[in-house]
């Protein structure tokens, strides 16, 4: 069916890239699952795809307790990285990609588990409609920082002096948000972050800090659902951050 440009939803966009991404799993395979609406329509495909027999044998590793509880729901089987410590494919959402496809993600909660789960998947397959891209991370929303409740003031004001400006996540009742870790979440906005890099080593630096959302060098391919059609963007060397044990060699999976 023909649509025009106007009655393609952002929704639409979303799904269209969850499907294609849907499209990359293979019977066998371990498949990891992130939080987020785009993220989660791949979820919902995958699960009719087992339903209707189109799709078997794989299991998932899903990156919150509560995806995992939906994913079960809807049929999907769950293993954990205890059980498979190397994932297949994940496909997984973002809130902001650069340029260089590094990426601002969290504003769900789960970007501790969903990085664990990143750093341990073979191909990591980002999945965003148009308005996630951006001339440089930051531009759209603050960096998400899991801390530890211990001391979390003295997190706080280190991240004052990194530059940001700091909000403290809260759930709808006004209290702190507490991620599955038992940690708190700060909404740090520093701006256009100039160096990611940097940024990212001063947070992963800092006792305390237990993850940021600064996904850098972790994406194979990301599919960006645009009102064209699927833009793909496929990152030529394979991502550094992830499935490599050892930083200093280069370990083929
Ligand atoms: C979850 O913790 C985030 O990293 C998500 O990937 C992000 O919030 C994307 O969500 P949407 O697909 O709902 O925009």
């Amino acid at each position: 069916m023909h649509h025009s440009f106007a009655e393609i939803s952002t929704e639409d966009l979303k799904r269209h890239a969850a499907e294609h991404a849907v499209r990359e799993i293979r019977p066998g395979m371990v498949v990891g699952l992130g939080e987020g609406t785009t993220a989660r329509l791949a979820v919902r495909r995958l699960a009719e795809l087992l339903q209707r027999g189109e799709m078997y044998d794989i299991v998932a590793v899903a990156s919150s307790r509560r995806l995992e509880r939906w994913a079960r729901a809807l049929g999907i089987s769950t293993t954990t990285l205890q059980e498979h410590p190397v994932v297949d494919l994940t496909i997984d959402g973002a809130d902001e990609v650069s340029p260089a496809l590094n990426l601002i993600k969290g504003r769900g909660g789960a970007l501790l588990r969903e990085k664990i789960v990143a750093q341990a998947s073979r191909r990591e397959v980002i999945i965003v409609d148009e308005t996630k891209l951006s001339p440089a991370l930051g531009t759209r929303c603050p960096v998400p920082v899991e801390i530890l409740p211990f001391g979390w003031r003295s997190q706080a004001a280190y991240l004052e002096s990194l530059g940001a400006r700091i909000n403290v996540r809260r759930n709808g009742r006004g209290d702190n948000r507490i991620t599955d870790q038992g940690n708190m979440i700060i909404d740090c906005d520093f701006g256009v972050v100039d160096k990611p890099r940097t940024l990212a080593s001063n947070l992963d630096a800092r006792a305390g800090i237990v993850a940021h959302g600064l996904f850098i060098d972790f994406v194979s391919e990301i599919v960006v659902g645009t009102h064209d059609g699927l833009r793909i963007l496929a990152v030529p060397q394979p991502p550094k951050a992830s499935t490599q044990l050892n930083p200093n060699t280069s370990i083929k999976a």
